[in-house]
């Protein structure tokens, strides 16, 4: 049984251990907008977060970095004055930038260097970047009187997201090519899932992936999606400072209705997963109310087999 998930960070990648307790061939593409260059090292935020989960390295209360981690070289290069200095990067977790850095300097596609650093970690699921090109989502605010567009990571970690969004660019993404064996998983995969992440800048950017949201209308696998929306908030992160700014009210429905069902016009979905008590009618999709709280993996797992159920695919 050939899985696909679509998948962001933190919820993502607990939502992947579901996914890998079924015992299903899973593959994710993962969401590289957050990517950056920091102190000269290139970070892939999403990317190692899954790792890190599914490896089992992460630190499970940030639900980023490493477990087990120290912070030296943050302090050094804090002593130096050297920006930024609210980006935390830790020892253990630098070596893993400077591996990567060092293999993109020497010519190789994020993908190859995301294969390499699996070797070590051995998720049990296929980590596919959405593109091997720099697509990265900037955020236009405005700041000490002015309008500008900042990184994504200078708005989520230095502004908490605090700052109003006017509005999201997606730089690059025109121009990018869909990683290798992206297209390819969605168009042979058995089901496709859209895990419980940012619906803007987490799935929203993979959407943005040219060929993406065409492979994802075009394949014969259901295609199903899980709301990162609870009870008209999000469980974690500020998915809902993202929606605002694109206009999306924060509901399970307004989200689904926001992903849009195949059978219209650009739609991706077949059916809608919102939790227990929620409500949604999303026109042309199966919506089914069911509990999405990732509590452990066991809860994880369940979500994933009502999921996958609906899209037609027998996980027994
Ligand atoms: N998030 C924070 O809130 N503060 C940080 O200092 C921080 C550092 C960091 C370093 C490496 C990394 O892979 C992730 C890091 N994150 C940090 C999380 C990151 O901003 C988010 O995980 C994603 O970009 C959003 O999903």
């Amino acid at each position: 049984m050939k899985v696909v998930a679509l998948v962001g960070g933190v919820g993502g990648a607990r939502f992947l251990q579901g996914l890998k307790a079924l015992g299903a061939d899973v593959t994710a593409v993962v969401n590289t907008g957050d990517d950056v260059w920091m102190h000269g090292l290139r970070i892939t935020p999403d990317l190692d977060t899954c790792m890190y989960t599914l490896g089992g390295g992460i630190d499970t209360e940030r639900g980023w970095g490493r477990a087990d981690e120290s912070w030296t070289v943050k302090e050094e290069l804090a002593a130096y004055g050297a920006e930024p200095t609210w980006f935390g990067l830790g020892d253990r977790d630098i070596a893993t930038h400077l591996v990567r850095t060092r293999m993109l300097r020497a010519g190789y596609p994020l993908s190859a260097v995301a294969e390499a650093l699996c070797d070590r970690w051995k998720p049990g699921v296929k980590l596919l970047p959405m593109s091997d090109d720099r697509v990265e989502t900037h955020v236009v605010v405005e700041l000490d009187g002015e309008t500008k567009a900042i990184h994504f990571q200078e708005w989520w970690v230095k502004h908490r997201a605090a700052v109003p969004a006017k509005s999201f660019a997606f730089v690059g993404a025109e121009t990018a090519t869909a990683g290798p064996g992206v297209l390819d998983a969605i168009n042979e995969a058995d089901a496709v899932i859209l895990a419980p992440s940012n619906p803007v800048v987490s799935i929203g950017t993979i959407l943005n992936v040219p060929g993406v949201r065409d492979a994802l209308r075009k394949t014969e696998a259901g295609v199903v999606g899980l709301s990162p929306i609870i009870g008209g908030k999000p469980l974690r992160g500020m998915a809902d400072a993202c929606l605002d700014a694109i206009g999306v009210e924060t509901s399970a429905e307004a989200v689904g209705r926001h992903y849009g069902s195949r059978k219209c016009s650009d739609g991706i979905l077949d059916a809608w997963l919102v939790h227990t008590g929620d409500r949604a009618d999303v026109p042309g999709v199966a919506v089914r109310a069911v509990p999405l709280l990732m509590s452990d993996v066991d809860a994880t797992a369940q979500m994933a087999r009502v999921a996958l159920d609906l899209a037609g695919v027998d996980v027994d």
